[in-house]
């Protein structure tokens, strides 16, 4: 790119070219713009941790049921055996000045790969559970640091 932009600038009274090139170079610009805003999405991503719904063998579990991530980091959840889940955020099991409804999935993911982020900024403990299935044992826990 910075090739293509340096030979017209070279040449004399090369106007029309030059805006032309102007003017590509701020739809490159533009589209540069668009990926790199994208790229920050699927880093935003990843970072943090990722829970499967249902463990490979489909027993009705998180897996990991234990995870732990620092202070504004995402945790996802990808549907994957077994489901309809959901992630419930127990509301006396969360720190202080959260709003676990706030966190929560309520509603069912039910298609293979569905997945949720939640984002946790407060630092503490968070018990969370599948409501379809919390009494089989389908209960998890978020160490926020
Ligand atoms: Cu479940």
């Amino acid at each position: 790119m910075k090739a293509t932009l340096r030979a017209p600038a070279s040449r004399a009274g090369a106007v029309r070219p030059v805006a032309s090139l102007k003017a590509a170079a701020t739809r490159v610009a533009s589209i540069a713009g668009v990926s790199i805003a994208s790229m920050a999405v699927t880093l935003a991503a990843h970072a943090g941790a990722t829970v499967k719904l249902g463990a490979d063998s489909g027993a009705l579990v998180f897996e990991p049921s234990t995870v732990t991530i620092k202070a504004g980091d995402s945790i996802t959840f990808v549907n994957n055996a077994g489901f309809p889940h959901n992630v419930v955020f127990d509301e006396d099991a969360v720190p202080a000045g959260v709003n676990a409804e706030a966190i929560s999935r309520d509603d069912l993911l039910n298609a293979p790969g569905e997945s949720f982020t939640v984002k946790l900024d407060a630092a503490g403990e968070y018990g969370f559970y599948c409501e379809p299935h919390q009494g089989a044992g389908m209960v998890g826990k978020v160490i926020v640091q």
